[in-house]
């Protein structure tokens, strides 16, 4: 059975067999919204363009790598200081499989629209924590949307081997007005890997303020 997180949760990535999780994908699933026509005739589905982006700072809080997406246009993410997107951090140790900009259009598929592949093995000695969060790049917030779920589990991108936890963060009143979320973080305490629930949900309008935020009140 897969860790069902809740929001604060704090894990150890020990498996039941005792091994400990270090080759494992973050993947995020959602759903276009779905609107329905006359009689059932002439529905319509709205995309929705969720980012699942991550973040690594250092032992003191400073941002020291990134992935999120190459779409984000170049003069927009330096009106903030930030560099360009890339999918890969710098020793590959962390890998996104592209931006999905519509979600599923034809109900749940059970499969991840975005996923970032992690190896803690090749994770840089001087990355501390590693910060996963979505945003909206839409106009809606995560109240609107139908389905909104983020997993860790072992496999590949396109076979998912055994899920280890899950977090649901959609379709919930709580979420209304909210377009960035932060899920959570691992994090190294003692020489070992964990992972912090966070759950927290923000308005901003773009990934640049959900990274400030980060650094500025998270991370340090
Ligand atoms: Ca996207
Ligand atoms: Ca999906």
């Amino acid at each position: 059975m897969a860790i069902i997180l809740e929001k604060g949760q704090r894990i150890n990535l020990e498996k039941k067999n005792g091994s400990r999780l270090s080759e494992f994908c973050v993947g995020c699933n959602w759903g276009a919204i779905r609107r329905s026509g006359f009689f059932g005739f002439g529905g319509s589905s709205h995309d929705v363009d969720l980012d699942l982006s991550c973040v690594m700072t250092d032992k003191q809080g400073n941002l020291v790598d990134h992935i999120y997406s190459p779409l984000y246009r170049v003069d927009f993410l330096a009106k903030y200081g930030m560099p360009p997107g890339k999918t890969d951090s710098k020793e590959f140790a962390l890998h996104h499989s592209g931006d999905d900009l519509k979600g599923d259009l034809n109900g749940n598929d059970e499969l991840d629209n975005e996923i970032i592949t992690v190896n803690l093995n090749k994770v840089s000695s001087e990355v501390d924590q590693i910060f996963f969060f979505l945003n909206n790049v839409g106009r809606e917030d995560f109240s609107q949307i139908p389905y909104a779920s983020i997993r860790m589990y072992e496999g590949t991108p396109s076979r998912v081997k055994e899920v280890f936890a899950s977090y649901d963060v959609a379709a919930e009143p709580q979420y209304a007005g909210k377009t960035a979320l932060l899920l959570g973080k691992l994090y190294r305490r003692n020489g070992e890997w964990k992972f912090s629930a966070i759950g927290d949900a923000f308005p901003d309008k773009n990934l640049c303020e959900t990274i400030a935020r980060i650094v500025n009140n998270y991370a340090k």
